[in-house]
């Protein structure tokens, strides 16, 4: 019996497959009606309306465009390095990727969130999750850069993340896999997963007025998959909403195994009422390991901290913090209308849109309206909970975002739709393609109190077909809706920088008026900066050299140099006077084991370079400054160990000597 299951289990799902490819509309090509290019045209010198902030997935990285234009305006390094930038390259931002596995150079980003004020975007930070080393980033807006990342112990892919609560009081992070925790032993068998595997959300509280995140708490809860959650809002602020696969608590073949059950779980969390057992001393402390990276904009440097603490609730003995809604089969998405009412489950592999009421939920935890018990969470009852079922709304239901008329859109793999339904009457609406299999889709301010309801975007997993063939792989794609009117129009396709999940549209003028044009030159604390070309210096300690070098249009200080000797460890620190908007320069050694510096007016970066032979070594500036650029260049001479040429630098006064000429008296300082 259990393995006839099984096999209807695989055919099922094999069905589900063989859907999905067949599932993709035809005529790809004829349903863009003749003003949708007026409506995407930006005008060259034009800005955009909105910024939209887009997750890079398996690069990593973020990126920000420009809407409706779909114009790529930066892609800001995050968990990953980026030679580009001389991110994860210079001395200076590669505690940035420290953790307390050591340095990691790569993750896998889902999730963006804008900070948010009273339920609406702030303009101030952009959160992100790294999904494999599990790690939070906080990325300031002033400066477009990754100003902070906090590591997360007792977790394993930080997926359900960074989701914040309606004042961006707490960045919530659920755990992907569940594992064994960190201070216990978890080297035991993988099929004692129920006895030994814990789920763990994490609650990092964002300092009001600069962004510094701690971690608060955590809560353990039991072995599932987190996959995404929501922060109440309105009438739920307080309260945080995650789903949960695998119930089942399957440890092998999750794709038949995890899907055994009709309903598994979305988790309502009472924050604050866990807040006060915090406050109560109703936490334990565990000790754990987990990075703490900062970076400093007055020292152009970033310190990675090793912290070994955390305060950890239990959600089986603190009962009244966790309970369980039953939700149909696999929930993806988790999503919250604008007013916190209503919460809408997506099971992947469910034909209804559950939408649960969120008053309903309070009547039925205070009635004690119960069907069980999981691990000492109480399970709702689930027609108690329920406001109602968008019936027959497509295939394979995952993501949901809301405007400010009163609707929601889904995004639908199977079927590759978005859909269109009323939140209070339940009723599909509208239903328009995307090409193709569409994963997260985002509205401007979708998930705010107060949705812009202009633009939709889908981020869709097969772009097959829809741009010039790039061998085996094609670019990654996003599609635009105007959804101003009754029905969605698709206005745009555009490629985005590695595979984009979620993604988020604030209105540029939030944002836009407070970008930093440079670092002012008197307040740069960087311990090795030189202010001015008179401060520049070259100094051996030991077999370590440092190179005080500054950077303007078009030269180095110093721009030759000799006496480094094999062996040595050269610290190239470079600072760039220029005080202007938009000046960077860059810095190239040729042979060097790492990348560029690309340092920002006013900043100083420092490259580390280790000679690996004797000769002539040039460098050079690597972005196109100037007129002059192509002659911002220079050269380090490099010695044989122990050799006796001393050490020199020079800007502009190592004249070159005639051939058979004495070796004139060197001006160079030494
Ligand atoms: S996920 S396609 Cu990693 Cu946010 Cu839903
Ligand atoms: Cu500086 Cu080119």
């Amino acid at each position: 019996m259990k393995n006839l299951n099984f096999k209807y289990r695989l055919l099922f799902l094999v069905t589900l497959v063989f859907m999905m490819a067949s599932c993709k509309p035809k005529n790809a090509n004829n349903t863009i009606s003749g003003d949708a290019a007026g409506k995407v045209y930006v005008a060259p010198g034009k800005y955009d309306e909105f910024y939209n902030f887009v997750s890079g997935g398996f690069s990593g990285q973020m990126s920000a465009y420009g809407l409706p234009s779909g114009r790529l305006l930066r892609v800001i390094p995050v968990f990953s390095v980026d030679p580009e930038k001389g991110y994860g390259f210079s001395e200076e931002t590669k505690p940035m990727l420290n953790t307390s596995h050591g340095f990691v150079p790569w993750d896998d980003l889902h999730h963006v969130q804008l900070s948010k004020s009273n339920g609406d975007y702030d303009g101030k930070w952009l959160f992100g999750n790294a999904n494999n080393t599990p790690r939070v980033a906080r990325i300031d807006l002033k400066t477009f850069r990754t100003a902070e990342i906090i590591e997360l112990p007792n977790s394993a892919g930080n997926h359900s993340s960074p989701f914040l609560t309606e004042n961006t009081e707490y960045v919530v992070a659920g755990t992907r896999f569940s594992v064994p925790p960190d201070d216990v032993n978890g080297d035991v068998p993988i099929n004692t997963y129920k006895k030994n595997f814990k789920g763990t959300l994490s609650f990092i509280s964002v300092k009001k007025e600069d962004g510094k995140m701690e971690l608060a708490f955590q809560i353990e809860c039991p072995g599932f998959n987190f996959d995404l959650s929501r922060a109440g809002k309105g009438v739920s602020h307080g309260w945080f909403f995650f789903s949960c696969y695998n119930t089942e608590q399957a440890s092998t073949l999750l794709e038949v195994n995890a899907s055994q059950k009709d309903k598994d779980f979305i988790l309502a969390v009472n924050w604050k009422k866990a807040e006060e057992y915090l406050k109560a001393g109703k936490g334990k402390k565990k000790s754990v390991r987990y990075a703490h990276n900062t970076y400093n904009e007055k020292t152009h440097t970033a310190t990675s901290e090793i912290k070994t603490e955390v305060i950890v609730l239990d959600s089986k003995i603190l009962k009244d913090i966790c309970y369980f809604i039953p939700c149909p089969k696999s929930p993806h998405g988790c999503d919250v209308s604008p007013t916190g009412e209503y919460i809408v489950g997506s099971g992947k592999l469910a034909a209804i849109i559950p939408v649960f009421g969120f008053n309903k939920m309070l009547k039925t935890i205070q009635a004690k309206d119960f069907i069980g018990s999981f691990e000492g969470i109480p399970v709702l009852k689930y027609e108690s909970v329920l406001y109602g079922e968008v019936k027959k709304p497509g295939l394979g239901p995952l993501h949901t975002e809301f405007d400010n008329k009163g609707n929601a859109y889904t995004s639908f793999f199977v079927s590759s739709e978005v859909v269109k339904w009323n939140i209070k009457d339940l009723k599909v609406l509208d239903r328009v393609p995307t090409y193709y299999s569409v994963g997260h889709l985002t509205v401007a301010g979708g998930d705010t109190k107060n949705p812009n309801g202009k633009y939709l975007v889908a981020y869709n997993k097969i772009t097959k077909d829809r741009y010039l063939p790039t061998g085996p792989e094609l670019s990654q794609s996003a599609q635009l809706y105007d959804i101003s009117g009754d029905k969605m129009q698709l206005i745009l396709d555009f490629p985005t920088i590695g595979e984009p999940h979620y993604a988020q549209i604030a209105p540029a003028d939030l944002i836009k008026n407070n970008s930093t044009k440079f670092y002012k030159l008197d307040e740069n604390k960087h311990k090795y900066a030189s202010i001015g070309e008179g401060a520049t210096k070259v100094v051996r300690e030991g077999k370590v050299v440092h190179v005080y070098m500054t950077a303007i249009r078009s030269h180095f200080s110093p721009d030759n140099i000799e006496g480094i000797r094999l062996g040595d460890d050269v610290y190239f620190h470079i600072t760039n006077l220029e005080q202007d908007w938009d000046v960077p320069h860059g810095f190239g050694i040729k042979g060097a084991a790492n990348a560029e510096l690309l340092i920002m007016p006013g900043e100083t970066q420092t490259l580390k370079w280790t000679p690996d032979r004797v000769g002539m070594v040039p460098i050079y500036c690597t972005d196109f400054c100037s007129a002059l650029h192509q002659e911002m260049q220079g050269y380090v001479r490099v010695s044989p160990a122990g050799s006796n040429v001393p050490l020199s630098y020079s800007l502009g006064t190592n004249i070159p000597k005639v051939e058979g000429e004495e070796r004139s008296e060197r001006k160079n300082k030494q």
